[in-house]
């Protein structure tokens, strides 16, 4: 299997449906390497360990021991990350499309199927994550309000900023 596409096999299992490939997690999101490699056997050791070293957006991390392997964040299935709350940076962004701002001004961004909203820290990152979906809009989020009335944010592993729902005046639009 190539690279990419192990990827994506692993996002899936560890973030989606692992039951979809006779896996479970265990309640921190951990999966045995064992158990993945005999759901999958056009999946090489080998592979699975230089496609968690090699990735662009660290989204995977190895155990101690090496047996088991868990996502980062951005899990759809219930898993507790023991994420630690961190203070913000002042401001930062969250990139959509068009044809989503209508519901955001109205309501907010919400984490629809995922635990949190991502943000990221800087506009090329948010770029990139609303290029997936057409051409970007980068939203400015008060981050520093936001935390000051008392809302958490937290820092994946891999430098992804989540937080609970953004109510609709801590977002800035950009001009049109
Ligand atoms: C939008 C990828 C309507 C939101 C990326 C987004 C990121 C609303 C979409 C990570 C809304 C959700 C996360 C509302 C938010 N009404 N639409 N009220 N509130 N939305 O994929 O932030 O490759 O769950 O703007 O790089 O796009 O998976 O979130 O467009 O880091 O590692 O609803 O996923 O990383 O989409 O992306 P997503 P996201 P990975």
């Amino acid at each position: 299997m190539e690279d990419r596409k192990l990827s994506q096999f692993l996002s899936l299992v560890l973030r989606h449906a692992p039951e979809r490939f006779g896996l479970t997690l265990d309640p921190f999101g951990w999966a045995k390497i064992d158990d993945i490699l005999k759901a999958k056997p056009s999946v090489t050791r080998d592979a699975l360990l230089r496609v968690v070293g090699d990735n662009d957006k660290q989204r995977f991390t190895i155990s101690e021991d090496g047996r088991r392997i868990r996502a980062n964040q951005g899990h759809s299935v219930k898993v507790a990350l023991d994420l630690v709350a961190e203070e913000p940076p002042a401001e930062l962004y969250h990139g959509t499309v068009d044809r989503f701002l209508p519901a955001i001004r109205k309501s907010g961004l919400k984490s629809m199927k995922r635990h949190h909203v991502h943000l990221s820290h800087d506009v090329e990152t948010a770029t990139k994550v609303a290029q997936r979906r057409g051409e970007p809009i980068v939203l400015t989020i008060d981050a520093a309000a936001m935390h000051s009335n008392g809302l958490t944010f937290f820092r994946s592993k891999n430098g992804v900023w989540l937080t609970g729902k953004v109510a609709s005046k801590y977002i800035g639009y950009p001009e049109s």
